[in-house]
């Protein structure tokens, strides 16, 4: 098998700047914000979510990402008393500059008129100050419904959210903490936030061609999500067509539990290299770039395996400049800081 080469199509390490995004996750209280970040940026699991206690005004996390990325989230406590903060004394501080909006709407909620009318005040403020903003609507908490109405409920609250949404084309998801739609939902936000991600993208392809795989993913590091994906012919007659985020959960539940054996903070890495080499086929996941894994499923076959993670060894400089080509160092990655803002 030959080896990679994708230089050509590089920029010849030209610094990248740095990229700051701003991500406000907002909606009333006890409707899942604190629950999903946790889940998605701390290695929480589902149960975990339960012992998380209200948040006092704005909990402000910056998270390392793919591509020079800085996502200021900003988790907004949705009490009553905070929301109306939010929309006079600091309506500047916090709507201005926003690149994305992630409003949750709990579906158990017994106001959802009250609900909407909040979200309408928060649009208003949001037009008034970044009005290029992408707004993402999770319709959280789907498994509180029987599955036999979920679907009518949710294109309901659907319709009713985007009617006052003003010039806002929304993107909504209906997700839950207790299946993968959380993980489905996220991997589509942040996929949408990474930049140089059309690059990344087809240079996978032609890694996974050079390597005769079936399918390859990228994770995200710090969320584990799959932000990028290539998949062959054979790969794409695969059955499971949410394995993408079956897998993130299923690596994030092995990395929680690696980290409570072996004492190690839930925000270390726990692996750097996991195989698995099965009858029908094999698969490997490995760290790849500063800020990314890559997970390749094979055809089973020891020379192919092998020469699968040299090439992908061989690949990871290319793919390194285009994820952060900027300083290296331990201190780089999946590192959270949290502060309240006052
Ligand atoms: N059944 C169910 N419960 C959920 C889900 N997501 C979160 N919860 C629970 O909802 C409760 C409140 O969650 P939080 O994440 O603290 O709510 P919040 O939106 O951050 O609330 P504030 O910080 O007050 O704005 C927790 O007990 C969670 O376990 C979900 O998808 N389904
Ligand atoms: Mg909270």
């Amino acid at each position: 098998m030959e080896n990679l080469s994708l230089q050509d199509d590089i920029p010849a390490n030209e610094p990248r700047k740095q990229r700051k995004k701003k991500v406000l996750l907002m909606g009333k209280s006890g409707s899942g914000k604190s629950s999903m970040r946790s889940i998605i940026f701390s290695n929480y699991v589902a149960k975990d979510t339960r012992r998380l206690g209200a948040t006092i005004d704005v909990d402000l996390s910056h998270v390392k990402f793919l591509g020079n990325l800085t996502l200021n989230l900003w988790d907004c406590g949705g009490q009553d008393a905070f929301m109306e903060n939010y929309l006079s004394q600091q309506r500047q501080h916090v709507f201005s500059n926003v690149g994305v909006l992630i409003y949750v709407f709990d579906i158990e909620s017994r106001d959802f008129d009250r609900d909407l009318l909040t979200y309408r005040s928060i649009i208003g403020a949001l037009s008034q100050f970044s009005s290029t903003a992408s707004v993402y609507i999770l319709i959280h908490k789907m498994d509180l419904v029987v599955p036999t109405k979920r679907e009518d409920i949710y294109n309901d609250r659907v319709d009713q959210v985007q009617a006052k949404s003003d010039a806002f084309e929304i993107t909504p998801f209906a997700t839950s903490i207790w299946d993968q739609s959380l993980y489905k939902a996220w991997a589509e936000i942040i996929h949408d936030l990474v930049p140089n991600l059309d690059q990344i993208e087809k240079h996978l392809g032609s890694l996974g061609k050079i390597i005769s795989a079936e399918e390859i993913l990228l994770f995200e590091r710090s969320s584990f999500l799959v932000v990028s994906s290539w998949t062959s012919t054979i790969g794409g007659m695969n059955p499971t067509t949410d394995r993408f985020e079956r897998l993130s959960n299923i690596v994030k539940t092995f990395k929680q539990s690696t980290s409570r054996y072996t004492g190690t903070p839930k925000s270390a890495e726990q692996f750097c290299h996991f195989e698995l080499k099965m009858k029908n086929f094999s698969l490997f996941i490995v760290k790849f770039t500063t800020n990314t894994y890559l997970l390749v499923a094979l055809p089973p076959g020891e020379t192919r395996f092998n020469s699968a993670l040299e090439n992908v060894k061989i690949a990871r400089k290319e793919f390194e400049d285009l994820d952060s080509p900027a300083k290296k160092g331990a201190d780089r990655g999946a590192t959270c800081t949290a502060a309240n803002e006052a």
